[in-house]
């Protein structure tokens, strides 16, 4: 009976090893990634440019190769969320930022609303950003 006994042993060893793995092997979340502003405050204006950055908030690593496949920058923080300008995407400057212009033609606050798909993660990242456009 050592043999079974020693066979038990080992297969709970093997279970408890495969449980570890998985745990240590964890993919970030989707959850784990958000975007944020490189600058809050930008001049009022045409052809203004809006930087953020794509943030792995579990690494505080940037993170490149996102597809933004959805962008609306609107007046909502200021009650005109039917003030709504167009978003042009710029080349990012570096590896994890992205660029957007817009006509800020207002001063006040504009809600930058994101959707993005990260490389190898299923699921979609949803920020929104808040920037004030000064005079
Ligand atoms: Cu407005």
């Amino acid at each position: 009976m050592i043999t079974s006994r020693y066979a038990r042993g080992l297969q709970a060893a093997l279970i408890g090893m495969a449980m570890a793995g998985s745990i240590a092997g964890a993919h970030a979340d989707i959850k784990d990634y958000k975007f944020e502003l490189v600058d809050q405050t930008i001049q009022a204006g045409p052809d203004k440019v809006i930087t953020v950055r794509l943030m792995n908030t579990k690494t505080g690593k940037p993170v490149p190769d996102a597809v933004i496949f959805a962008t609306r920058l609107d007046m909502a923080p200021d009650g005109m969320q039917e003030m709504v300008t167009k978003v042009t995407p710029m080349p990012g400057t570096e590896p994890g930022t992205y660029r957007f212009k817009a006509n800020l033609s207002m001063a006040g606050g504009w809600q930058l609303s994101l959707g993005a798909k990260v490389q190898g993660e299923t699921g979609t990242v949803e920020s929104k950003l808040v920037i004030t456009a000064q005079k």
